[in-house]
Parts: C-alpha cells; sequence; structure tokens
C-alpha cells in the first residue's frame, strides 16, 4: 500500500480541520442521509474522548458521526478521486453524499476508496463517516461490554491505555491518474561494499516501469526497467542507527512515451539478520536502547501532533537512545518516516494486545477466564489478527527504520490453545514479509519453561517487572530474581533476548532517601538494579524502559490519572530516571 504523495502526476487536499460531529443514537451507523443536525465540532486530527467537557462523550460506546463538506479541485479532471482515512479507531464508515463508498474494521492502519463515480471535479460534495468505538472477542485488541442496569453499555478491555477513540490520525482527498502505479515493494541486502536494491511494482492499467535510484544529493546511483528488478548500487551510503541515509526511488509507469505515473519510495539501504544470539544490522551487532511508547497526550489522546512527533524525538536524541517499539499498535505513518529520516530503529507492533483475560499487563478488566476458548480468543479474534498482520505489513514494509515485527504484546502464551492461536499468525507474517526478524512482547505468567509459542520466534522480547508488580519494593531480591529468570531464557533458547519492557511508576516531584515505591528515586533504583542483570548476560542484546511517557489508562484504583512509568511526565518533563538512563545510553554509545 503505498502512502498518497504529491509527485509530477499526482495531488493530495488534507481535510484535516474542524468537523460537525456527535454521538449517534442508541442503533445503528448506518447512513445518515443529509446534514448532521449538531452543535458540536471536533478536531481532526484527535480523539475525540478528552476534547469536550461531557462525560457522555467520554464514556460514549458506540458510533458517533463526523461530518464536513469539501470541494474536489477543478483540475481532477480526467483523474481518479481517492478519499483516505490514515486511521478510524475501532471500525470506520464513509459515506459521499449519500453513498456508502468505504468501511474498515481495525483502529490504527489507513483505508479508504476510489470515489471518482460520485464526485465531480470543481464541485462541492459531503463526507460522513461513522466511527466505532466497541472493543469485543471478534476485534483486535479485544473487549467486552456490559450493560448497567440504569441501561448505560460499558466497556471493558485487557489493556492498560484508554480507549481513545475517533479520528486520530489525518484524512485525505487525493488523486491519482487512471493508469497507475498500485504497490511497490523494496527489499536491501548489502553485499561487501555494494547495496543491493530489489523492487517490484504493480501497476493498475498497462504500462511500461521504470525506476531510477537517485542519492541524497540527487545524482542517479542506477536504474533499471521492469515491473521487478535489482538496482546495484558500490559503495552504497548505508542507512544505519543513528544516521538515516536516503536514497529516493523515481518509479515511472510509462504508457507509449508518456510517463502516465510517477510515485517517489523513500530507500534506506541496509540489512537485518538475526545470527545465533546476535541481533544485526548492516552485519553489525546491535544493542536496542530506548523505550516502549504511545501516541498519548493530553487533550488530544491518541491525536496526531507534529509537535509532540518532533520533540519525542529530540528527547529521544537527548537521552541517547536508538530505538522505540510502537507499542501495542501501528503508529502514525508520519512517525515511521521520521525514524528512517532520523536513523531511529523501530520495532513495529500490531495492535493484538491484551490477549490475556487473566489480567497480567491489562489492568482495566480481568475476567478471570481462560483466554483461549471457543466463546473467549477465538477464530473471529484470530481473523482480526491475521488482517492486521496484513495491513502493517502492506503499511510499513518499505521502511528501513522497522527491522522486526512485533506480532503480539503479553498474550496468555503459557494457556492452552496459544500454540494453535499463534502459529498460522507467525507463517503468515514470514511468507507476508520473509526480510524480517518476528517477535512478540512475552508475559511473566509465562516464563521459558511455560511459554508454548517462544520458539516460533526469531526474538523472545520479554516484558518484566520484578521489584514492581512481583515483590514491589525489595530490590535486591528483585535483581536476584531477574537475574535467575533470564539465565533460564538463555539457557533453555539459543536466541536473542531484548527486554521491551521495565520500569516502574513513579510521581514526578515525589523524593525519598528511602526505598519507597512511586518515588522518582525508587524508579531510578530499579532501572539501575536491572541494568547491572543486562550487563551480565550475553544473550540480551537490547533494553527498552517501560515508559517513554506518563500515560492514560482506564482508571481504577491501582491507576491515579494513569500510568505513571513514564521517564518522562506526560508533559515531556524529565524524571530522574531519563539522567540516569541518559548516562547510560550516551556511554553505550561512545564506546
Ligand atoms: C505491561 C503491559 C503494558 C502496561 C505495563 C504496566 O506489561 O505490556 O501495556 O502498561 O505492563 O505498566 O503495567
Amino acid at each position: 500500500m503505498l502512502k498518497p504523495q504529491v509527485s509530477a502526476t499526482r495531488e493530495m487536499l488534507s481535510l484535516d480541520g474542524l468537523w460537525r460531529f456527535a454521538l449517534d443514537g442508541p442503533d445503528t451507523g448506518e447512513a445518515w442521509a443529509g446534514p448532521l443536525d449538531t452543535p458540536l465540532e471536533a478536531p481532526v486530527p484527535a480523539s475525540y474522548n478528552d476534547v469536550f467537557a461531557s462525560q457522555e462523550i467520554r464514556d460514549h460506546v458506540g458510533w458517533v458521526w463526523y461530518q464536513r463538506t469539501a470541494r474536489v479541485p477543478r483540475g481532477w479532471d480526467g483523474v481518479k478521486t481517492f478519499i483516505r482515512l490514515d486511521a478510524a479507531t475501532h471500525e470506520g464508515r464513509v459515506w459521499i453524499n449519500d453513498t456508502l463508498v468505504a468501511e474498515h474494521v481495525g483502529g490504527y492502519l489507513p483505508f479508504g476508496a476510489d470515489i471518482t463515480p460520485y464526485v465531480t471535479a470543481g464541485d462541492e460534495f459531503r463526507i460522513t463517516v461513522a466511527v466505532n468505538n466497541e472493543l469485543t472477542f471478534d476485534t483486535i485488541p479485544p473487549g467486552f461490554i456490559t450493560t448497567l442496569p440504569d441501561g448505560r453499555r460499558k466497556q471493558g478491555y485487557f489493556h492498560d491505555f484508554y480507549n481513545y477513540a475517533g479520528l486520530a490520525r489525518s484524512v485525505w482527498l487525493y488523486s491519482v491518474p487512471f493508469v497507475r502505479i498500485a504497490d511497490a515493494t523494496v527489499t536491501t541486502t548489502i553485499s561487501g561494499t555494494t547495496g543491493v536494491v530489489s523492487y517490484a511494482v504493480e501497476t493498475e492499467g498497462e504500462a511500461a516501469v521504470r525506476v531510477t535510484l537517485r542519492d541524497a544529493q540527487g545524482e542517479i546511483a542506477g536504474f533499471a526497467d521492469g515491473a521487478s528488478g535489482e538496482i546495484r548500487v558500490r559503495h552504497a551510503h548505508l542507512w544505519k542507527p543513528g544516521h538515516g541515509y536516503l536514497y529516493q526511488l523515481g518509479i515511472e509507469a510509462v504508457v507509449g512515451d508518456e510517463v502516465a505515473d510517477e510515485y517517489v519510495l523513500p530507500v534506506g539501504v541496509r540489512s537485518v539478520e538475526v545470527r545465533g544470539r546476535e541481533f544485526l544490522i548492516n552485519g553489525e551487532p546491535f544493542y536496542f536502547t530506548g523505550f516502549g511508547k504511545h501516541e498519548d497526550s493530553a487533550v488530544r489522546g491518541k491525536g496526531h501532533d507534529p509537535a509532540f512527533l518532533v520533540h519525542d524525538f529530540q528527547l529521544l536524541e537527548w537521552m541517547g537512545a536508538n530505538s522505540f517499539r510502537t507499542s501495542h499498535y501501528p503508529y502514525a505513518e508520519e512517525v515511521m518516516e521520521f525514524a528512517d529520516r532520523h536513523g531511529i530503529v523501530v520495532i513495529d507492533e500490531t495492535p493484538a494486545v491484551g490477549l490475556n483475560l487473566r489480567g497480567g499487563g491489562g489492568l482495566s478488566g480481568s475476567l478471570a477466564k481462560a483466554t483461549f476458548t471457543p466463546v473467549t480468543v477465538s477464530d473471529g479474534a484470530q481473523a482480526a489478527h491475521a488482517q492486521a498482520i496484513r495491513e502493517l505489513i502492506a503499511r510499513d514494509k518499505n521502511h528501513p527504520s522497522v527491522v522486526m515485527w512485533s506480532l503480539t504484546n503479553e498474550p496468555a502464551s503459557h494457556e492452552p490453545g496459544a500454540r494453535e492461536y499463534f502459529e498460522p499468525l507467525v507463517e503468515l507474517a514470514r511468507e507476508l514479509d520473509p526480510s524480517r526478524p518476528m517477535t512478540y512482547a512475552n508475559d511473566a505468567l509465562a516464563p521459558f519453561d511455560m511459554c508454548q509459542i517462544a520458539e516460533l520466534f526469531d526474538v523472545i522480547g520479554l516484558n518484566r517487572y520484578y521489584g514492581w508488580y512481583v515483590g514491589p519494593g525489595d530490590l535486591a531480591t528483585a535483581e536476584a530474581a531477574y537475574k535467575a529468570e533470564l539465565l533460564g531464557w538463555q539457557a533453555m533458547y539459543h536466541k536473542p533476548l531484548v527486554i521491551m519492557e521495565y520500569g516502574a511508576d513513579s510521581v514526578a516531584g515525589l523524593h525519598s532517601v528511602h526505598d519507597v515505591l512511586w518515588t522518582e528515586e525508587f524508579q531510578r533504583d530499579m532501572l539501575a538494579a536491572y541494568h547491572r542483570v543486562h550487563d551480565s548476560i550475553p544473550a540480551v542484546v537490547g533494553e527498552q524502559v517501560w515508559n517513554f511517557a506518563d500515560f492514560q489508562t482506564s482508571v481504577g484504583i491501582s491507576r491515579v490519572d494513569g500510568n505513571k512509568k513514564g521517564v518522562f511526565t506526560r508533559d515531556r518533563r524529565p524524571k530522574a530516571a531519563a539522567h540516569l538512563l541518559r548516562d547510560r545510553w550516551r556511554s553505550m554509545r561512545e564506546l
């Protein structure tokens, strides 16, 4: 899937801004003919939940409506007009005037439609989008809805972040020629000092394909003809962690002597490989430092915001971090492109979080039931999960920053049925992308001698909280137990281990000279204890702290205004732990 872009043959129009907004009645999400009669306006992109001073809107379970008008640019005659929503969380339906043109389930991946038959260049038209935030056992992530005695519906779920909903990413109108480039896939390898760029292009309509690779100065580095092929670049500039060197692959669909369509794809030449217990980028051992993040900020919820985008990457750089995981869902494509340009390494995760009905990482809902049964996480969820894997790989396959796919976070992988559920999904992902290693984030309930799925993956990701959820406050015991468990994993699997979560909550400004939970010092000291263990276990090839910043969750008796495991506060001010990590990761860079 190609992200829309402006090129010599393509144009785009942003539909971001204020849209009319209303909650749906008790039913439907069915067609809304005509204008939406409402006093409310909602910003796009933004989650709607925290924008209004309304409990009813914040707690709403079901469909909401967004509507606006737009005008097709006069020049878009003789071309195709598409609409694209970068995300609608968790289900979206789109009407152009009164015609339903698109439906999509899955809250963090893009979708759209060819709307050429329904619009006319130069004319105004109405766009209505219905968005549903319900999570069930047939969705990823899963959830369940209960009806209270007074008739209100309540959403339960098994993951530890607030169920923000709405249009949290951009909406676009764009034009493409009738004969067009429909998709392109690029993979790269390195042979000595030569970079090998393999490509495959799909066109819609009969066209010859021509590709030209240019370096960062715009000089031609190679070219090829044909829908698939290879360009060899001698003395290639490599894409490296900390150095996001990008070539530009100009793709042309040619009809006769005319260029019918042009698309320019950034390409980073790099290789990724797991060899024994090592994770290699460009043949060199790589140690991940950084965070699990969230798309989360005050008021916007999960709304994409370029100021937070730039600021968060600045803070990663300030920390000396080289990577992050898109916990626990695919992030906005702008984030992936920024990582490409700035040499930040990404572990790209599907939205499959909370596949664990007995609690585990999810504090907002526990049904204390078996996870993989015909009435809980079963065929419906597995089909939705497969769809999310397909769409994620289709969207992000060309990003050099993405070095590994994470197929799930903290599933109940020790429970019966886990193996049957995951094995086909791992196979599917490998078929779709044989070029990248696969990983998952393992839950503490499924240690090395109980996990049913670890052997399916190339890299084992571990989320551990000794000293916090396990034996809270006792760091000496925590350090010993943590080390013993990691030695167990190392002995049982000849695979790299990446610590994908470790950390403690701390309330910014709370201090003590003693080992006291929730203080900034305890958070810092707990990280330091974990680092001593990491440094003593050769199989550990990375550490990503949970979390980059404090974030909103469903608030119960164990969460005060959200999860406070941030090394930064929600408004991105550093806690004491930030300085410890900064010293460690910056000095690791200098080695
Ligand atoms: C976990 C989850 C993460 C939670 C975290 C916590 O294991 O993966 O989503 O936020 O624990 O702080 O409890």
